[in-house]
């Protein structure tokens, strides 16, 4: 991922792209999936190349987005991997590891289906910012509906991340059952945001 493309406009605004802070348990599930997929070993050369301490961290503790962003180019280097293969993976692990480390109600809640979940995806992030107020959370909103394809517009302040809501839309495909298609484009203008076509249909 280049961190210092710039914006539009032309240049460079590094303060800008890392305002925010993000609560440890993304970075808790980046470490599930390494040290899952590829072993302690791997986990503890990617997280010290990130330039990260051993030391566990800490779900409700926040962390600059920084970090995340640093976990993720060392995955790819160490891995060999596009940072967007590596997104695009996280996300569709994030679905599965939330529903087991404490948020299967929560993700339970947000629908009984594909298409119910996405269109409950702002209301999950109001829910969880009840209790954790400090989330910086982005926004879904789900228009031109039909039985089997949908359009999501995802709207967020941290940059980059698109193929991650790849990822997270395949995990909810596993979730429940169906496989999904997807394809994204970048929507500039005065609400920049990512616009993904979406198709799924039941598994065989
Ligand atoms: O700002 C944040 O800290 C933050 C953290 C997680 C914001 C959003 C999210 C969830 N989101 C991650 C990608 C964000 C990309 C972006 O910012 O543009 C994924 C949203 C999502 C999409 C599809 C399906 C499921 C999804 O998420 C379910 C979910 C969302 C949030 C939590 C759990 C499941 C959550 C629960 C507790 C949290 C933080 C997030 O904080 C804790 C954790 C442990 C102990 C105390 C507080």
């Amino acid at each position: 991922m280049d961190r210092t493309a710039p914006i539009r406009g032309g240049f460079p605004v590094p303060v800008l792209r890392y305002a925010t802070c993000v609560y440890g348990l993304i970075n808790k599930a980046v470490e599930g999936l390494v040290r899952s997929r590829f072993g302690d070993d791997a986990w503890n050369r990617i997280r010290a190349r990130a330039g990260l301490p051993d030391e566990p961290f800490i779900g409700m503790e926040q962390y600059p987005d920084k970090t995340t962003y640093d976990l993720v180019g060392a995955a790819s280097a160490e891995l060999g991997a596009p940072a967007e293969a590596i997104l695009e993976e996280f996300g569709v692990y994030w679905v599965k590891y939330t529903a087991e480390a404490g948020y299967g109600d929560l993700m339970k809640s947000a629908g009984r289906s594909f298409p119910e979940f996405l269109r409950n995806l702002d209301q999950l992030h109001t829910r969880v910012r009840l209790s954790f107020p400090h989330l910086a959370p982005p926004s879904f909103s789900v228009s031109d509906e039909t039985e089997s394809t949908l359009v999501l517009s995802y709207y967020s302040s941290r940059p980059g991340l698109a193929p991650l809501v790849v990822g997270l839309l395949r995990g909810l495909g596993d979730r429940f059952n169906v496989d999904v298609a997807a394809r994204g484009e970048r929507v500039e203008g005065e609400r920049p945001h990512d616009r993904f076509h979406v198709r799924w249909s039941a598994r065989s």
